[in-house]
């Protein structure tokens, strides 16, 4: 179902907003918001499965350490008490006979689509950028990922691949030729990163991709272009935009504060109107009275 609905959205949509959540409380969070806005309705549309975030949450370095069946139950539990869909990120994929047999995995979880990055070696978080070695795939090696991963599967589970050129440095041109190659090999999508505080260089890629491929959905992670709106990554061509790691990054600070305002005050009085009250979290989860 969630599978079949994300299409759906995806035509219908201008464009799908995704949140990243790493728990099924904070995807009960996604799931639930929304904001009236004159007569539109703004929710999200669906879930992100973040490497970062679901490595963080288990004191690991976001290097591809967890494996596949580790961030399924991650997955299988946000499941259990959601219905959005859920696009998971599943950093280079690993090797091509791996990667073969988790998407058939992948794929009969229900999740809606896959994220593969054209990275090798050990993976580092793109937003490091140049700052750490990466090293980007072959494009040919990383086409051959893509159509087989595409023949592993049915046409359920969407295969997005994701261009990390201008991540590395590397100019538009290069960015441009994977994804012609990606979306030839069968790419269900495209995903530009970037980690510049300028959308410059992503609304460029945009306007290019569009000219050349009208359909092909293009997804946006704006972490580090954070100024740019969803009406403008619209506007500009994208169909996807990624909140990647907001929840978690909102979730820490607000612990590590009432931590360390326990300790400083020798209980907790201080902090209660900071927090959720004990009458509000028994009343969360339906079913706990
Ligand atoms: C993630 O959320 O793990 C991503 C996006 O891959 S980024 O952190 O920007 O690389
Ligand atoms: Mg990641």
């Amino acid at each position: 179902n969630r599978q079949d609905y994300f299409k759906r959205i995806l035509q219908s949509k201008k464009i799908c907003r995704i949140l990243e959540t790493h728990s099924p409380l904070s995807a009960l969070i996604a799931e639930n918001i929304f904001f009236e806005k004159k007569e539109e309705r703004l929710e999200f549309d669906g879930f992100w499965s973040s490497s970062l975030t679901d490595s963080t949450l288990k004191g690991k370095p976001d290097i591809e350490v967890l494996d596949i069946n580790q961030r399924l139950i991650n997955v299988n539990d946000i499941f259990d008490v959601t219905t959005k869909p859920l696009i998971i990120d599943i950093d280079t994929g690993g090797k091509i006979e791996h990667l073969e047999i988790n998407l058939k995995t992948i794929e009969r979880s229900g999740t809606s689509a896959v994220i593969i990055e054209d990275k090798k070696g050990l993976k580092k978080n793109s937003l490091f950028g140049t700052s750490v070695k990466q090293e980007q795939e072959n494009v040919k090696v990383f086409s051959k990922k893509i159509s087989a991963g595409k023949k592993a599967t049915t046409n359920k589970l969407m295969i997005i691949a994701r261009i990390e050129s201008l991540i590395l440095g590397k100019p538009l041109n290069d960015a441009l030729l994977r994804a012609e190659n990606y979306v030839e090999a069968g790419a269900d999508g495209i995903m530009i990163h970037s980690k510049d505080k300028n959308p410059k260089e992503i609304f460029k890629f945009a306007e290019k991709f569009r000219k050349k491929f009208t359909e092909v959905p293009l997804v946006a992670v704006p972490s580090s272009y954070n100024s740019v709106k969803d009406v403008q990554l619209e506007n500009a061509g994208f169909n996807i935009v990624i909140y990647a790691n907001h929840m978690l990054r909102a979730s820490y600070p607000a612990m590590q504060k009432i931590a360390l305002e326990i300790l400083k005050n020798g209980r907790s009085y201080e902090s209660e109107k900071t927090i959720m009250s004990i009458g509000n979290i028994l009343d969360l989860i339906p079913g706990t009275k």
